[in-house]
């Protein structure tokens, strides 16, 4: 069965975003824990609200999910609470995305984000036997000099952050917008990723590459609009981070089953499959590849593929990449 191989084998996610991971229980439970009310009478009231007709709308209720988090102790447990479901996926490696500017801006500390999720991270490593590692997004709604500071923030933790990637509304916020940032990024040693190609022109996305440089691109399908662009990213092996059921609940296509996916594998892109905000979207790492599996009718062979992309394309030492597949 499709069902028990996806189950089983080792897989890795590259698009996560850990706000994105608060479910409704916890999001309620962090409320009353720092005497927060919230503008939904339940938690089914809440989950009535996960309607979405294009990812702004989402954005709206995101951002106001992650009013909850004020101390550390708080983003120990929103990490924790997803570290454990990825164990539970068998997921093996996380690259994590987290949003400092979301934080920052409602007066928590850089330090105290960057704090609670580490020690997630630590003892997640050392009692669930499973690795993660961090990436700092810049909200690309906001100015570059705003991006800036969050780096210059970032710095003192810059052993506790692998890389840097870009999210937020894509409409109207071209990766030109942070170049000077990216390239200060790249200078003090870190990986980079952007969004690009999700809601946005495959013109974004030849931006990310040629202007950001970033060695991975977040979603991408709007890539399969430009051929040439199809060609460039297959002939690198540039990794596309794909999210279905985001794609789906955020109505970047309206039915799985004309999801791009399967035409990418098809034209040679290394894409790989993931979860983005899975509490929002209705499915962790497992659930994304079970629902693009049953609504284009993917083989072993493709499954296996997509989930070897995942471990090829994440930040492994190649010594853990032989073990883990
Ligand atoms: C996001 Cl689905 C998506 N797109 C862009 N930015 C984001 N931040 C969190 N989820
Ligand atoms: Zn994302």
């Amino acid at each position: 069965m499709i069902e028990t191989l996806i189950t089983r084998l080792p897989k890795c996610e590259l698009h996560i975003h850990i706000e994105g991971s608060l479910e409704p229980e916890l999001m309620f439970a962090l409320a009353r824990r720092n005497g927060i009310s919230l503008p939904y009478a339940s938690v089914e009231a809440l989950r009535r609200a996960y309607r979405f007709s294009k990812l702004q709308d989402f954005l709206d209720i995101y951002y106001q999910g992650m009013s909850v988090l004020i101390t550390e102790q708080d983003f120990y447990d929103l990490a924790w609470a997803y570290l454990e479901r990825a164990r539970a996926d068998n997921l093996v490696h996380v690259e994590m995305f987290f949003d400092p500017q979301g934080h920052t801006s409602r007066g928590v500390a850089f330090s105290t984000v960057i704090n609670g999720l580490h020690r997630a991270i630590v003892d997640a490593e050392k009692t669930l036997g499973i690795r993660a590692s961090l990436i700092m997004c810049f909200l690309r709604h906001l100015d570059e000099a705003d991006a800036e500071k969050t780096l210059d923030a970032a710095l003192p933790f810059r052993d506790r952050i692998v890389g840097v990637g870009l999210d937020s509304s894509e409409a109207g916020h071209p990766p030109s917008k942070f170049k000077r940032v990216f390239n200060r990024a790249r200078e003090a040693g870190f990986f980079l990723s952007a969004h690009a190609g999700e809601e946005g022109p495959p013109e974004y996305i030849w931006e990310a590459l040629d202007v950001l440089g970033v060695a991975r691109i977040d979603h991408g399908i709007r890539s399969m609009e430009d051929q040439v662009l199809v060609g460039r990213l297959a002939r690198d092996k540039t990794a596309l981070t794909v999210c279905p059921l985001s794609n789906l609940r955020l109505k970047v296509v309206d039915d799985l089953a004309k999801h791009p996916l399967r035409r990418m594998l098809d034209k040679g892109l290394m894409v790989t499959v993931n979860s983005d905000d899975p509490a929002y979207f209705g499915g962790y790492v497992n659930q994304n590849l079970r629902a693009v599996s049953d609504a284009l009718g993917l083989g072993r062979d493709e499954i296996v593929a997509i989930v070897r992309n995942g471990i090829e394309a994440s930040l492994m030492t190649a010594d853990e990449k032989s073990k883990a597949f």
